[in-house]
């Protein structure tokens, strides 16, 4: 379905680095200077998830195939994009593109490694670069509130509706606030608002790039970030880029001696890829056979038949019923063939929504 979350920060804080982790590539240059990224990267990581593991082991699979979410390394924002500094609006158009926003903060203290603004101040950074999004929306609405305001008094049922939820997030903006926090009153009002594609509805996740000595238990900085997100109701996490980029470079043992001896029992990059999956309220069914167990995304609240049409548009289409087992019961049970002894195989229909861990069969015509 190519779910996206955007990479974004200040220039020269390790995004780029977070990037070629994520995707174990060096696709995306990362050097000392900023403005180092100007096209956006793209890649694709596997979601991990032990729960397919178990799946495969019982069903004797040959394969295992994650499900993946992309991500997309974008060029870092200066004070004044909004207004086009540092070629600010390519790079905020670059943003509107994802489905949400994963913040990367510099926590780190490195002489050698330039901040743009000449202090490590993660908290301070955060609101530079909130701060530009949000003028960036509310330049776009200050533009549409009015046609639509003046629309809607000439009864047109939609204009009215888009005056009311977009007014609605432009007098959040002009307060200073996100438009996340704007209350559609229905689905009408909520198309809307997702329709007029703005920066500071997408969910955002910290992420704390600590220096490596800290990658366990984070530092003063990334504790203030916390407070922060915490404050928000966002979502944080600790990573040393710096050490990602060395786990990948590590054969799978190597790996795992080296996250224990930094006090890590999984890599940071697995919390990260876990939080961006949270934050875009997405959920994992299995299919699951002798051949291959698969992970597939469906948003939460997709019927049986929109999980089908992940797999095969005609799945969709000719969509009979779904035999779907819960994980828990799969696990328990031991299988397909004595979940369904057990009764616990459900036939379920067209209205039928797809819960987080079923294991789905599709008959279609
Ligand atoms: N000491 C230290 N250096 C880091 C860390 N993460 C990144 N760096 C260095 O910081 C510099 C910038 O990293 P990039 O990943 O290119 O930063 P970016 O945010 O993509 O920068 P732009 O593309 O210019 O916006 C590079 O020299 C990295 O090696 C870290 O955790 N610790
Ligand atoms: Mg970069």
């Amino acid at each position: 379905m190519g779910f996206k979350c955007g990479i974004v920060g200040l220039p020269n804080v390790g995004k780029s680095t977070l990037f070629n982790a994520l995707t174990e590539t060096q696709a995306a240059q990362a050097a000392n200077y900023p403005f180092c990224t100007i096209e956006p990267n793209i890649g694709n990581v596997a979601v991990p998830d032990d729960r397919l593991d178990k799946l495969a082991a019982i069903a004797g699979s040959q394969k295992i195939i994650p499900t993946q979410l992309a991500f997309v390394d974008i060029a870092g924002l200066v004070r004044g994009a909004s207004k086009g500094e540092g070629l600010g609006n390519q790079f905020l158009g670059n943003i509107r593109e994802v489905d949400a926003i994963v913040h990367v903060l510099r926590c780190f203290e490195d002489d050698d490694i330039q901040h743009v603004e000449n202090k490590v101040d993660p908290v301070a950074d955060a609101e530079t670069v909130e701060t530009e999004l949000l003028l960036a929306d509310l330049e776009s609405l200050e533009k549409r509130v009015p046609a639509f305001q003046k629309k809607a008094t000439g009864g047109d049922k939609e204009a009215k509706a888009a005056a009311s939820v977009l007014g609605q997030a432009l007098d959040l903006l002009r307060a200073g606030k996100p438009a996340r926090l704007t209350e559609p009153k229905d689905i009408e009002e909520e198309r809307i608002l997702k329709q007029a594609q703005l920066l500071t509805v997408k969910p955002v996740l910290y992420v704390c790039n600590v220096e490596e000595a800290h990658a366990a238990t984070g530092n003063a900085h990334s504790a203030a970030v916390f407070a922060r997100a915490e404050a928000e109701g966002a979502q944080a996490v600790i990573v040393s880029a710096a050490i990602e980029s060395e786990l990948v470079a590590m054969e799978p043992d190597e790996r795992m001696l080296f996250l224990e001896e930094m006090g890590l029992h999984e890599t940071g990059l697995a919390r990260v890829i876990r939080a961006g999956y949270e934050l875009l309220h997405l959920l994992t069914f299995f299919t699951v056979g002798p051949k291959e167990a698969r992970a597939w995304t469906v948003h939460t609240g997709a019927t049986a038949p929109e999980a089908a049409g992940e797999i095969h548009s005609d799945f969709q289409k000719g969509f009979i019923r779904a035999e779907t087992i819960a994980f828990a019961d799969y696990v328990a049970l031991g299988g397909e063939a004595k979940a369904r002894e057990a009764g616990k195989l459900r036939a379920e229909g067209k209205g039928y929504v797809v819960q987080d861990g079923d294991v789905m069969h599709f008959l279609h015509s």
